[in-house]
């Protein structure tokens, strides 16, 4: 066995600031729009169209061409589309119950994540992680579920008695909303978490007034939080283990999300609601759309944020911006051997990355011969060393490198016998020549036998 290295190298560069915020239309249909989700330059969405009836499926579009493409159409109910790199997930009730189903972009391959009988919801993705709320214990009783895309191992997170629902995660550490300890009153939820490396439970937070909505990125974890009354923004650093109040100005606010330093989320003023930002590091706040209509659903993935827009009266629109900050350049050189396959994403080249930004890293088995080039681990700052699809945080320069095993053995589906390779070692020589004297005169027919 030989053992093939290749180097794939991630650095943050110099800081460049971006300036300008324009707004611009992604989607806009007569029909319902919901849910829009951001990785990259893809956006997906839930999307009714009328095929003679109405039906619901799951589009997207890649932000550089803006062309739409359906990635889930039916007769079922599909809804609450997540994504991460090049995996798209959703709830789909084709089988009379509510399931969890993937799809894979780059091979437009869809296959089922979880098909339990009872009703599976909120689907969230992080690298090689797909996580779900789980009613199969009871319906008062949900509890976190995740599956490994890479093993397909279904896995529980928490079975905790009361509900445990709106899950997030951001590569190893996965977070929700508990009432377990709300005895019923409903007022009580409160921010917990899991980290699916270490198989640990977190406390985050457990004030004994309403926690909700937490997302995650990194070492941040932000939630609404209601111990004054007023709907604040929460963080907890999972590094320095400290709760921090972000935001505590008495609007109401929604659909909170995070990626790396920035924080974003629907907030009730003047303009009815708008999308508001705010970056953690700097400690500053900016707004990102305060159009007079309604702005809600927003989502962030680096300095990309999307939303539902109500401008238009008439019609449905999800619109898009690309928020100032000072870019963090990612670097990644891949360096394989000539006639080598290059099956590590991002590919080779220049890519630009958020500070603090979860970036999903993957690395596939060579499609030609899966058995021959074959992903051994990752060496460097990855969440899951082991796992060819994991992510990485970008708070650092990072140096990562993808470790494959070369098993070539001649005759492998890579490596075929040659013509005239008689003693079938891969070699034509001397040995071959004088197989072939010997035979030269022999009988082949079966008679001869
Ligand atoms: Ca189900
Ligand atoms: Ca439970
Ligand atoms: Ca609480
Ligand atoms: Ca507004």
């Amino acid at each position: 066995m030989r053992i093939t290295i290749w180097m794939v190298i991630l650095t943050i560069g110099i800081c460049i600031p971006l300036y300008g915020l324009e707004e611009f239309p992604i989607r806009t249909s007569e029909m319902q729009l919901l849910y829009p989700k951001v990785s990259g330059s893809i956006v997906v969405w839930k999307e009714e169209y009328n095929d003679g009836i109405v039906k619901q499926g799951i589009f997207g579009c890649d932000l550089s061409d803006m062309v739409r493409f359906p990635i889930c159409l039916g007769t079922s109910v599909t809804n609450a589309p997540d994504l991460d790199n090049d995996i798209v997930v959703w709830q789909d009730i084709r089988n009379e119950n509510s399931d969890i189903y993937g799809y894979r972009l780059s091979t437009g391959e869809e296959f089922p994540i979880c098909t339990d009988s009872f009703d599976q919801t909120m689907p969230v993705i992080s690298g090689n992680m797909v996580v779900w709320c789980d009613n199969r214990n009871g319906i008062e009783n949900t509890d976190i579920y995740g599956y490994n895309l890479i093993t397909g191992q279904e896995f529980v997170i928490c079975s905790e008695a009361g509900n445990q629902t709106g899950p997030a995660i951001s590569g190893n550490i996965v977070v929700w909303k508990d009432y377990r300890n709300d005895a019923g009153s409903g007022t009580n939820g409160d921010i917990y978490g899991y980290n699916l490396l270490e198989s640990r439970e977190l406390v985050i937070c457990i004030n004994s007034l309403d926690q909700n909505s937490p997302a995650i990125s990194g070492n941040h974890v932000v939630w609404f939080d209601k111990r004054s009354g007023s709907t604040h923004i929460y963080a907890f650093n999972l590094f320095t283990k400290q709760e921090i109040p972000l935001i505590t100005t008495s609007s109401f606010k929604s659909y909170l999300a995070i990626s790396g330093d920035n924080v974003i989320w629907s907030d009730l003023g003047s303009n009815a609601r708008d999308i508001l930002g705010y970056n953690i590091s700097e400690s500053e706040a900016f707004p990102i759309c305060t159009n007079s209509a309604d702005q809600v659903l927003p989502d962030i993935n680096g300095y990309t944020v999307i939303w539902k827009d109500a401008r238009d009266p008439l019609r449905q629109n999800i619109y898009g911006t690309y928020i100032p900050g000072p870019v963090a350049q990612l670097t990644m050189q891949v360096n394989a051997l000539e006639g080598d396959p290059h099956t590590v994403t991002p590919q080779k080249g220049i890519h630009s990355y958020a500070k603090n930004e979860v970036v999903s890293i993957r690395a596939e088995r060579f499609v030609d011969c899966p058995y021959v080039y074959r992903f051994d681990h990752w060496e460097g700052d990855v969440a899951n060393p082991n796992s060819a699809l994991t992510t990485i945080i970008m708070d650092s320069d990072k140096t990562v490198t993808a470790i494959f095993m070369d098993d070539r053995v001649c005759g492998d589906e890579c490596h075929p016998y040659l013509t005239g390779d008689l003693n079938w070692d891969c070699e034509i020589n001397l040995v071959d020549m004088s197989i072939l004297a010997n035979n030269w005169l022999g009988c082949t027919k079966p008679e001869c036998d």
